[in-house]
């Protein structure tokens, strides 16, 4: 009988599919080119993948603007594409998920388009309009990727709604008619044999009342109508029960879900399985781009206490909405990239790689706008240089954290076009690629083989307490797993570790697992730039 909790000891490897591997020549990434990375993957050692969506889409917002919830778009194959790799990927012990967006659709899915046609149209309710003009939108509310969370339509003289762009209309959760739909759509994938699913926005779907008001302009503030809002709950309980007969994987995107609220939802009895914190990168991008470890490691550190009694995070570094963090968080060297890796692979929960982290790919140089792929990316820089910034600076704006790092194509090896492609790539390649890929910086990799392998065996790894030390350190992050003692100096500055002012038992044995330098644990410790080891008490 398979255990209910095998995934505290997985490790999951999320795909951008458009950007991993091109089977076929036209520059785009597709089913067939992950099926050729299989074997790549499971030598890796990661449990499950995470696909970003690949369904029928006029990708406005990378295929988070869904038009067909039962088609794959055709630039990354067919169903008996996917049908494949599902069976490839069981056959060599990988599952797969994939992205369940359910918060909204595109604007060309056939019910918004029905939708649309007229106020007594059957599908009017499946979204959410309300009267307006043009002049004057139902209530202040702003969406995510900015502007109003409102759009006038002219022919019906209502406006709807929509927490992302304007292409990416909310679907209208009251209406069990929707409801309906999509947990038809959710079983229609799991009968088909999918594992689970990483659930997009999905704390977005309930809404305040539209006559809301919004209480503060800063922070999380202008999305408090539509983050996490009470009657959230019957929804989510219809999804578990739906998860649940399957025995579904399931990891929730929910911000506004707070770290004091996550345990009730990832607990035995919670909705889903885990969550991703979204705060440790929406809190305080330096002005260049970078993060501070320091915020980094208090946000980390919260979440792993607040769901230590009871609850699971699901642990990342990077996606796609984010740029690198070996840029971020690291100083682009490989040190650094293996600093990082330690700092969180072997805390509570269950992590998640990103393509190309594993061997330190890096954010992008960008020169010219043309290189911008992204939609809203696109527009706010259109908008910057109506408000007379130079086309430099604009640039600069723009791309400064933004999520366009984290999606070019993966840098495989040395060959044309870093082995992505034959063809010609649908977003340009970063010109480091001969000096880091795949096969130069598998020094990278092997590291993260060996967490993967660690959180494969040792039980206190997967399942053991977590005890945090020096939490007032700037840069060093320290942490007990039950028998193992993790140190990893998250900075250029050397860092002074004197562990007779901790609770660490400094008279046992501690062997050496693996570590930056070959150093013998000692109560007081110095750590340069970089440095990591991890600990076994014997
Ligand atoms: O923006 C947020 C908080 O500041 C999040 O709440 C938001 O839910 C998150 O950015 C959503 O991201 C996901 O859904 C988007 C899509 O563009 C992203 O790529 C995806 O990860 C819309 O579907
Ligand atoms: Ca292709």
């Amino acid at each position: 009988k398979k255990n209910k909790n095998w995934f505290h000891s997985a490790v999951g490897y999320q795909i951008y599919p458009k950007s991993f591997k091109d089977s076929n020549g036209d520059g785009i990434g597709d089913i067939q080119g992950i099926i050729e990375k299989l074997t790549y993957l499971k030598k890796l050692g990661v449990d499950f993948i995470w696909l970003n969506p690949i369904y029928k889409s006029p990708q406005f917002d990378g295929g988070y603007d869904i038009a067909d919830y039962y088609a794959i778009d055709e630039m990354f194959g067919s169903l008996d594409d996917f049908k494949i790799l599902l069976t490839k990927a069981h056959e060599v012990g990988i599952k797969v998920i994939m992205d369940l967006v359910v918060n909204h659709t595109s604007d060309q899915h056939p019910w918004f388009l029905e939708s649309k046609k007229s106020k007594d149209n059957p599908y009017r309710d499946y979204y959410l309009w309300q009267e307006a003009t043009d002049k004057k939108m139902p209530n202040d509310w702003i969406s995510f990727f900015g502007g109003s969370a409102w759009t006038y339509d002219e022919a019906t003289r209502q406006a709807y709604f929509h927490v992302f762009a304007k292409e990416q209309p909310d679907l209208n959760w009251k209406n069990p008619k929707v409801r309906a739909e999509i947990y038809r759509m959710i079983r229609w994938w799991l009968e088909l044999g999918i594992d689970g699913f990483r659930l997009d926005a999905i704390s977005h779907i309930q809404k305040e009342p539209w006559d809301f008001k919004i209480k503060s302009w800063k922070g999380d503030g202008p999305w408090q109508p539509f983050m996490n809002v009470a009657g959230i709950e019957q929804y989510m309980d219809d999804l578990k029960k739906i998860f649940d007969e399957y025995g579904a994987l399931t990891v929730g995107e929910a911000s506004g879900v707070r770290s004091h609220q996550a345990s009730s939802w990832t607990n035995d009895s919670g909705y889903i399985n885990m969550i991703f914190e979204l705060e440790h990168n929406t809190r305080k991008p330096n002005s260049d781009g970078t993060g501070s470890i320091y915020a980094y490691k208090k946000v980390i550190m919260r979440w792993q206490e607040d769901l230590q009694a009871e609850g699971w995070n699901a642990l990342y570094l990077e996606n796609h909405d984010q740029p690198r963090s070996i840029d971020t968080f690291g100083d682009g060297s490989l040190e650094s990239a293996k600093a990082l890796a330690v700092s969180y692979m072997l805390l509570r929960g269950t992590p998640f790689i990103y393509q190309g982290q594993e061997f330190g790919m890096t954010n992008f140089p960008f020169t010219d706008s043309s290189q911008l792929r992204a939609e809203e990316v696109k527009n706010h820089y259109q908008a910057l240089l109506t408000e007379n910034l130079s086309a430099d600076d604009a640039l600069k704006k723009v791309t400064a954290g933004s999520r366009e790092h984290a999606r070019t194509p993966l840098q495989w090896s040395l060959d044309e076009n870093a082995g992505f492609t034959t063809g010609q790539s649908w977003m340009e390649i970063n010109p480091n690629f001969k000096t880091v890929n795949s096969e130069n910086l598998s020094e990278l990799t092997e590291l993260y083989q060996r967490l993967i392998q660690l959180r494969h065996d040792e039980k206190a790894i997967s399942d053991g307490s977590v005890r945090f030390h020096f939490a007032r350190h700037l840069q060093a992050f320290v942490y007990e797993r039950d028998e193992f003692l993790i140190m990893v100096n998250l900075g250029t500055k050397k860092a002074h570790l004197n562990f007779d002012t901790t609770s660490v038992s400094t008279d046992r044995n501690y062997q050496h697992i693996l570590g930056s330098a070959d150093r013998q644990f000692q109560t007081k410790m110095l750590l340069e730039a970089w440095e990591y080891h991890v600990y076994q008490k014997i």
